[in-house]
């Protein structure tokens, strides 16, 4: 199963490079400084183009587990929301309830802003090192709970933006775990 629907909004996966997104917001899966680095952080730097480096370093970083807002630049989408996932630190220092806010915080801050649809990567999945599997459970369980308790979001499509066939599985597995 790769899709729900939960009250106005659809709930889908994409395989695919979340900088080609056609879509109001992608999120970014950031660090502290929102300074830039590798993986998917590097990818929508190189695609914003400078800019995106200049607008970030006025937000004085963020925090793990919240969120800020930038324009996109060059990107197709008109803004990117930028998040600090947990590093995984064997599961026993707050890594759940911080990567559940991510996704909590991306989600209100999407709402503040009017955004109606928007992308998710696999945060924290990789260079931050959190299991796939626990990870995109909580991705999809924290999406699912805000748009139950908030019917009047402005979301109407949000998509896991998956860049391996292994993420593909694991949110395929965490939306049949739904059911
Ligand atoms: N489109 C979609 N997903 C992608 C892309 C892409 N273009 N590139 C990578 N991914 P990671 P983290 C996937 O490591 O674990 C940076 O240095 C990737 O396969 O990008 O939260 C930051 O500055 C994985 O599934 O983020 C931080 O220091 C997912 O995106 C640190 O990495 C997240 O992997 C954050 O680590």
């Amino acid at each position: 199963m790769n899709r729900l629907q939960i009250n106005q909004t659809t709930l889908s996966l994409a395989k695919g490079d979340i900088t080609r997104c056609e879509v109001d917001a992608i999120v970014n899966a950031a660090n502290e400084s929102l300074l830039g680095g590798g993986g998917v952080d590097g990818a929508i730097h190189r695609a914003a183009g400078p800019k995106l480096l200049a607008a970030c370093r006025l937000l004085n970083g963020c925090r793990t587990g919240e969120a800020k807002l930038t324009p996109g630049f060059r990107l197709k989408a008109t803004y990117v929301i930028h998040t600090v996932g947990p590093v995984w630190r064997g599961g026993t220092h707050g890594e759940t309830e911080l990567l559940a806010s991510c996704y909590q915080k991306s989600l209100e801050l999407a709402d503040a802003n009017g955004i109606r649809t928007l992308a998710f990567p696999a945060i924290s999945t990789g260079i931050y090192g959190y299991p796939l599997s626990q990870a995109t459970k909580i991705a999809v369980g924290t999406i699912k709970t805000y748009l139950e308790n908030n019917p009047q979001t402005s979301s109407t499509e949000i998509t896991f933006v998956c860049f391996d066939d292994a993420t593909v599985h694991a949110y395929e597995q965490a939306f049949e775990e739904l059911e």
